[in-house]
């Protein structure tokens, strides 16, 4: 690391929580407006700082302050974190499984390099770093029903092999150090209003986009192929619980968090009792269809749920009635 600054030993001098100031990395994803709203409704709008390299539409800068961010620039990063009194950082900025594997070396450079660099600056700066991570730090030789948080990963991903080193330096600096580290491990997630980029699991977003427009899904993936999902909202739930959680309940800094598992064939089933047109097709791809493959069909979050009281709302009947009517009213 460039710098360590220690945390003072005493539990009473934890970094404070109650009004914590954040920035987020990567936030013109699938995940960091969502976030920074529930955030600012909690914290107030100021004290929540979106960031990522490109300019956002016109209404993400009338909810609250945005600022250019590249995790490549560690200057940067730290002239933000400096000049905004930054004590939480939420580290969103990553490529996904499907665009890492047409991608290597990008994806090594911004999943590890970019991790680095905010491993840095949380320790430099006294941070609370929340790192997602995924389903994708499994393998083939995963235990893969379920998957419990402590077990074999060997991922065949460049994704998930960073995902595990973002973990593992994670935990190592949190060791040593006592760096806040806190990671989630995230299913797939499902949302209306931002589209996910490059991932494998966004067919579970693009489907209801076309049962609502064309009534027609072509499906990358073979029906029968579950992987564990979860509603956008639950996620920022867990995240921002997690977050707030007393550093004296975790008895884990990287968790497994699940809310349930479903199939291609099973979410046309469920559209198709509110849109009985939806006609889906299957064209597996080679590239997408073998890293599903390799992933957990469902995920052991007991530990999530003992510690810090992770439960998750939406249940997949819930999932699809939001999602068709989130999508209808944008559209209208
Ligand atoms: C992906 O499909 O790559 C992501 C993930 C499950 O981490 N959505």
């Amino acid at each position: 690391p460039r710098q360590v600054n220690r945390w003072p030993s005493s539990e009473s001098s934890e970094p404070p929580t109650d009004s914590p100031r954040v920035l987020i990395t990567g936030g013109l994803g699938q995940l960091g407006v969502g976030l920074a709203q529930m955030l600012r409704q909690q914290y107030g709008k100021e004290n929540i700082i979106l960031s990522d390299i490109r300019r956002p539409p016109t209404e993400v800068y009338n909810m609250g302050p945005f600022v250019y961010a590249d995790v490549l620039d560690y200057k940067n990063l730290r002239e933000l974190v400096v000049n905004n009194r930054i004590t939480w950082l939420v580290h969103y900025s990553a490529l996904l499984s499907a665009i890492g594997e047409a991608n290597v070396a990008l994806a090594r450079t911004i999943n590890i390099t970019g991790l680095h660099n905010v491993l840095d600056l949380a320790l430099e700066n006294c941070l609370r770093l929340f790192v997602p991570s995924t389903i994708g730090a499994f393998g083939p030789s995963s235990p893969r029903d379920p998957a419990p948080d402590l077990c074999i990963q060997r991922p065949r991903t460049i994704y998930g092999v960073s995902k595990v080193h973002a973990e593992l330096m994670g935990e190592y600096l949190h060791h040593k150090y006592g760096l806040d580290f806190r990671c989630l491990r995230y299913p797939g997630v499902v949302s209306a209003h931002t589209k996910p980029g490059g991932g494998t699991t966004d067919y579970a977003v693009q489907i209801f986009h076309d049962a609502l427009s064309t009534g027609h899904h072509e499906c990358y993936l073979r029906p029968n192929t579950r992987l564990p999902m979860m509603h956008i909202s639950d996620c920022h739930r867990a995240t921002i619980e997690f977050m707030q959680a007393p550093e004296s309940c975790l008895s884990l800094r990287t968790y497994n968090i699940a809310a349930m598992s479903f199939t291609p064939g099973e979410v046309a089933e469920e559209i198709r009792k509110l849109l009985p047109h939806l006609r889906v097709t299957y064209n597996p791809d080679a590239i997408r269809q073998k890293i599903a493959d390799s992933w957990p069909v469902r995920f052991d979050d007991s530990n999530a749920r003992q510690d810090w009281g992770w439960k998750p709302a939406f249940s997949l009947s819930e999932l699809v009635t939001d999602m068709l009517a989130s999508i209808r009213e944008k559209r209208t």
